[in-house]
């Protein structure tokens, strides 16, 4: 199997030695949501009966006349219903006593902090739809939104909800060009930005870089930003374009505006991610089968309860800040944690402090955090009282058992069971994961798939491979979260995860199966990095490195990385008249951070004369990256000219 995720597969032997189980204790198994193993069989026998049963809470305007239908590759969920995520998120909640309930409980980096109960946020919610409206923007149009994480992010969303106007969020820490490339893949009309966010004490000019993208953003009509930093006067307001979001709704006053009774497959949003071309996809999502996932898994998978304090770090501009800070905790009615910045700021027990201050009692995280958090030691989780946590989850990579025991221990205080949940943007809702009252973990298996949910893995002839190998995972059965399609492209859609295995969903990741069924997930199998938990292409990379005028030929591959699971090295060989070297190493980093985002700068950059290539001069990547994990090299008879890995080798082995 040709894997490119090398730390998880050298993390393969560490897995087959991993002997620890944790059951759940009594106690928690006592007060679970499921605690009966029989669901799993029950899902198994009617996987529609049970979704549907899991749709029931959610409420519909009018109800299915069909559970399925399912053309595969093409699914509809519970076809001929009409639903309103703002709705089942917000409006429902203010028939019980939830509406004085907290729903966001906000820390600002700086230390500020606010409480929106339901209440509030309806008021917020309806406000913001109201300007929607006034200015301009109708059921169907996107509108992109490039905020932080504030509560006005999620307002935004759901007020885009409510009229039924897709949204496309995009990371903050996405550049201009980034902006734009999604803004004019999916013609959005309208954005939502903000004069600037918090991060680690610094202003980030979200503005700025907004203004650099409208550049090139002809469809946009209308800008609206949000105060944060109080750069009013700094910030540049563009007449005729750029309204001030306070302006806008204090102008919508109590104003209430409907929330759109939509058709199930009504499009709720589109979120970009990365593949394997230089092109990000944007996956769509579709409303009731969304909310049914979601609010599905969230509610098992952490055993929610009615009064925890949820708290998922991720930012909402990835998928699973849509799923599991935004749609499925709100329309479960749950109180919900947002942190706008940097988990170091002021010092390396924000985190805690965080936990301790408002007693968070699920923590959802990325195994890249945990691992850091493991490095700056047990000292700064030790100032704080963490007895409230009750329930730990990790999500966006593999997690290697000593990671997870050190979660367990040190975070859950050895009491709290840690769920590792595997699914994609393009899933949208969890698919393999533990059930804290049912499962008896494995540390650093995500174990089974969530009831309903059929799973294989497959060799590379499509065959299933016997308990005890690896392969392929696919999906063998649709699943109500799935996104329906790449905006725009049907035939990527298609080819992309329908046409690897006919018939199956093809997720882009190796897995093992141990010999009692457990999956091990093993890192992407095709050209997608995973850096920190952030999907990023490696054909990104080396279309932004060839945009330099200094670089002719560019390849990027992925390397071991301690903390962020992989980083990215790239090989570049420089134009005529150009010279490597520490001053151009900077200046390609730069220019990456300015095509895509901080994110992509790849943490080395190698010059060489020439790149290994087969006789039809495609890239041996393969060879880069034995070379970068100091293999023997693999096969080379197909190699050009087999004399330049030398040379690039020992360049290599001198920068180590
Ligand atoms: C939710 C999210 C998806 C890719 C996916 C995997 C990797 C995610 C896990 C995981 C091992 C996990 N969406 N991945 N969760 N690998 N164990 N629990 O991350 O679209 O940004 O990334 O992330 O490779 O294909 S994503």
């Amino acid at each position: 199997m040709a894997t490119t995720n090398e730390p998880a597969a050298g993390m393969l032997s560490a897995l087959l030695q991993e002997d620890r189980r944790y059951p759940p204790s009594d106690e928690f198994k006592a007060q679970a949501n499921w605690s009966d193993p029989a669901i799993y069989e029950r899902a198994e026998a009617d996987p529609e009966a049970f979704w549907a049963e899991q749709a029931r809470a959610i409420d519909w305007f009018k109800p299915w006349d069909r559970v399925l239908d399912w053309n595969p590759p093409k699914a509809r969920w519970f076809v001929g219903a009409e639903v309103n995520a703002s709705y089942n998120c917000v409006d429902r909640h203010l028939q019980s006593w939830r509406r004085n309930k907290a729903a966001i409980i906000f820390e600002g980096e700086p230390g500020d902090s606010r409480v929106l109960t339901y209440r509030d946020l309806y008021r917020e919610v309806n406000r913001c739809a109201a300007a929607l409206k006034r200015l301009g923007v109708k059921k169907g149009d996107r509108v992109a939104i490039y905020l932080g994480m504030v509560p006005e992010l999620a307002i935004a969303m759901l007020a885009c909800a409510r009229i039924g106007a897709p949204h496309t969020v995009i990371f903050a820490g996405f550049s201009a060009d980034s902006i734009s490339d999604r803004v004019n893949d999916c013609g959005a009309t309208f954005a939502i930005t903000a004069d600037g966010g918090w991060r680690r004490g610094n202003k980030i000019p979200l503005k700025d870089t907004m203004d650099r993208a409208m550049e090139s953003c002809p469809t946009v009509k209308t800008v609206l930003v949000v105060n944060r930093t109080d750069d009013a006067r700094q910030v540049p307001m563009n007449e005729g374009r750029d309204v001030w979001w306070h302006r806008a709704l204090a102008d919508s006053g109590a104003e209430q505006v409907e929330p759109e009774r939509l058709d199930a497959e009504h499009p709720l949003y589109i979120l970009y991610t990365s593949g394997t071309t230089g092109k990000p996809k944007g996956m769509l999502h579709t409303t009731g089968g969304y909310l049914v996932g979601t609010a599905c898994t969230h509610k098992y998978v952490f055993d929610l309860k009615e009064e925890d304090v949820y708290w998922c770090t991720a930012d909402v501009g990835w998928v699973t800040g849509h799923s599991y800070i935004v749609y499925g905790p709100l329309a479960n009615g749950s109180t919900c944690l947002m942190y706008e910045g940097s988990p170091d700021y002021p010092d390396k027990d924000r985190f805690w402090d965080i936990v301790e201050k408002y007693a968070v009692s699920i923590l959802y995280t990325a195994p890249t955090a945990i691992r850091t958090f493991m490095r700056w030691g047990k000292d700064f989780p030790a100032k704080h009282d963490l007895s409230s946590l009750r329930v730990l989850g990790t999500v966006g990579e593999p997690i290697n058992p000593e990671a997870w025991v050190w979660y367990r221990e040190v975070i859950g205080g050895d009491r709290c069971p840690v769920v590792d949940t595997w699914w994609m943007t393009e899933t949208g809702q969890i698919l393999i994961t533990p059930l804290p009252g049912i499962t008896v973990l494995k540390p650093g298996s995500a174990t089974f798939p969530f009831p309903a949910v059929k799973a294989d893995v497959l060799d590379e002839s499509g065959n299933s491979v016997p308990l005890g190998s690896g392969g392929y995972l696919v999906l063998q059965r649709p699943w109500p979260a799935m996104a329906r399609t790449i905006w725009g492209d049907e035939e990527r859609y298609r080819t992309q995860y329908w046409s690897r295995f006919p018939g199956n969903y093809f997720a882009g990741d190796g897995a093992k199966r141990d010999e009692a069924g457990y999956y091990w997930l093993l890192g992407r199998v095709d050209d997608v990095l995973n850096v920190a938990g952030h999907r990023i292409g490696t054909m990104e990379v080396e279309s932004a490195l060839v945009s330099h005028p200094a670089v002719a030929e560019a390849a990027v591959i992925g390397i071991s990385h301690e903390i962020k699971g992989q980083g990215i090295a790239a090989f570049a060989t420089l134009r005529g008249g150009y010279e490597g070297g520490a001053t151009m190493v900077e200046t390609l980093r730069d220019h990456v951070g300015d095509k895509i985002g901080a994110i992509a700068k790849p943490d080395k950059i190698f010059f060489t004369a020439e790149l290994p290539k087969t006789r039809s001069a495609k890239i041996m990547r393969r060879l880069l990256r034995d070379i970068a994990e100091g293999k023997v090299l693999g096969d080379t008879t197909t190699l050009a000219d087999p004399t330049i890995l030398a040379s690039i080798k020992q360049q290599y082995e001198e920068s180590e």
